[in-house]
């Protein structure tokens, strides 16, 4: 059994978005036709959906500039980030253009005020789970390919969890786009050292 994970493909990550992903609009026809191409068992969509108040955002730090990172009490460094995807807002929800069906599944993330979660299985302290892992394991997934943004964030954080998590896991280098391009090398590298296959959607067969 096989499950499609689109990660955060959400309104304020995409053109016009607070938190804009270079050229992520890019990604949502091709994400589409591979759903429409390749019948996954199932289909997962993460959505990053934060209080007002939430820890990762600049604006809830007096002094700390947008982009910088500090360290938090229990230690996890943070990225200050511009307010995004704040609960109810038109910027949490996902973008238009993307399909969705009725029988998808959708995982909210990074609800709780004092932690962020990148990845979509877990808080960025390792502690707080989302439902993730328990959906996949009762749907008897065995293969999960992950796309969305951002690549060196989210989709990234999530690839490495859902390996971790006992899933063979792939990393679809043609349906993401990362906040800082540069890093995608390094990224992939990562991935790959810990058997995370990257591949492009072209390559796939289910
Ligand atoms: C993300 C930064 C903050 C992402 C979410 O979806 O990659 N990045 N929150
Ligand atoms: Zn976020």
């Amino acid at each position: 059994m096989s499950a499609l994970l689109i990660i955060d493909v959400q309104n304020d990550f995409m053109k016009g978005g607070s938190l804009e992903v270079s050229d992520a609009n890019e990604i949502l026809q091709p994400i589409n036709s591979l759903r429409d191409k390749l019948k996954f068992d199932l289909v997962v969509l993460s959505q990053d959906y934060h209080p007002s108040n939430h820890i990762s955002f600049a604006s809830n730090h007096t002094g700390e500039k947008l982009f910088s990172t500090i360290t938090l009490e229990n230690g996890t460094e943070q990225v200050m980030w511009p307010d995004h995807c704040v609960q109810e807002s038109h910027g949490c929800e996902f973008h238009k253009d993307l399909k969705i069906l009725s029988s998808d599944e959708i995982v909210r993330k990074g609800m709780e005020v004092n932690v962020d979660s990148y990845s979509a299985f877990m808080g960025n302290d390792k502690k707080t789970k989302t439902r993730m892992e328990t959906l996949l394991k009762e749907k008897n997934i065995k293969s999960v390919y992950v796309c969305g943004v951002a690549a060196d964030y989210c989709v990234f954080f999530t690839a490495m969890d859902s390996k971790n998590a006992g899933f063979d896991t792939y990393f679809m280098k043609d349906l993401t786009k990362a906040v800082n391009p540069k890093e995608l090398e390094s990224i992939y590298q990562q991935l790959s050292d810990i058997h995370v296959k990257v591949i492009n959607s072209c390559d796939i067969s289910l």
